[in-house]
């Protein structure tokens, strides 16, 4: 009987070497563990032996067990391992997903802006952040001691340049370059040093300039009142002109809408000031002009809603992903 035994260990663990999965193993096991398995056939034939050799045998019997035991333990660890995930590539999964970015609110705002003016003949014109003092200022009939140029308000680099406080900078500029009838759009970032929860020391502007031979007031008029219902998708907007004061235009007015009850002031216009366009060397006496500049944000958030102006600049996504549908 102990050669049995031990010839039934080999060939165990030859079948052991051959295994290769789980289920393998577990026949194995059924085989020589089980109610009917090899060992336990010799477990049973213990009744007909010796006293004596019950011992010896009993005990080579128990050892064995003991050794099939922990070599199936053993060999059930390493198929574990092998067939975990950190080794095998599952190729049925699907694969990781992609997001798709959006552009952003002021982004999609200059668009529609840009959008509208473009159907109105206007056509885009930009110009340096950094300025001269002459283009910023002096050209736009500001004189030296006018609020607007108070250190409070700009952001100078030295005695001659500073960043720009407007993109009117940018229509003197073209004015200087091309001759009328012109009709130039200049939307971009413009800097005043004002920070609190309602200003930010960067912003978006966008300014329209149209010089023509016969342009008057009707013309800003009939234009701008259309392009606020336009851009506001919106035919019957109450809209109000009031009189105001820009030194680079003359008359000057300010257009409010009506929002929740409330008027707001949303845009900034007027006739060019003859005094312009002699700095430019557009004769006054043959061409006029109307321009106008509204500030990006404020169009952006009372269009979208957006309350705070600062989730323009913090970058979360979760108000950003929130325009993914736009364009
Ligand atoms: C405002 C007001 C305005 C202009 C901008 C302009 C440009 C030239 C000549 C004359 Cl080159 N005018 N631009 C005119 C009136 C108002 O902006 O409140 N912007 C946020």
């Amino acid at each position: 009987m102990s050669i049995e035994i031990t010839s039934l260990l080999s060939s165990f663990k030859k079948e052991l070497a051959n295994c290769n999965s789980n289920n393998d193993l577990m026949k194995i096991k059924s085989n020589y563990l089980g109610k009917k398995g090899l060992l336990t056939e010799l477990f049973s034939q213990m009744k007909n032996l010796e006293l004596d050799e019950k011992k010896t045998k009993g005990a080579l019997l128990n050892q064995t067990k003991i050794s099939i035991e922990s070599l199936l333990n053993a060999k059930s660890k390493e198929l574990d391992s092998f067939n975990s995930t950190d080794n095998e590539i599952d190729i049925s999964l699907p694969a990781r997903g992609y997001t798709i970015g959006s552009h952003h609110p002021i982004t999609i705002t200059i668009n529609e802006i840009t959008n509208i003016l473009n159907k109105y003949g206007f056509s885009i014109s930009d110009g340096p952040e950094i300025e001269d003092d002459y283009y910023n200022f002096e050209a736009l009939n500001i004189p030296k001691n006018h609020p607007a140029r108070d250190m409070h308000d700009t952001f100078y680099i030295n005695n001659e340049k500073l960043l720009r406080t407007h993109t009117s900078s940018v229509q003197i500029r073209s004015m200087l370059e091309q001759s009328p009838p012109l009709r130039i759009m200049t939307p971009g970032k413009v800097y005043r040093c004002d920070s609190d929860p309602t200003h930010s020391p960067m912003f978006h502007q966008i300014e329209g300039l149209s010089v023509e031979k016969n342009i008057n007031f009707c013309h800003l008029k009939g234009f701008l009142t259309e392009f606020i219902k336009e851009f506001f998708d919106d035919k019957k907007i109450e809209i109000r002109f009031r009189p105001s004061y820009f030194p680079f235009t003359e008359p000057s007015a300010e257009i409010d809408i009506q929002f929740k009850n409330k008027w707001l002031e949303v845009l900034g216009c007027g006739m060019v000031h003859p005094n312009v366009l002699r700095n430019v060397k557009i004769d006054h006496k043959i061409f006029s002009g109307f321009a106008f500049g509204l500030g990006i944000e404020r169009f952006a958030m009372l269009k979208y809603g957006i309350s705070d102006l600062r989730e323009f600049f913090e970058n979360d996504l979760s108000f950003l992903s929130q325009f993914e549908s736009i364009r």
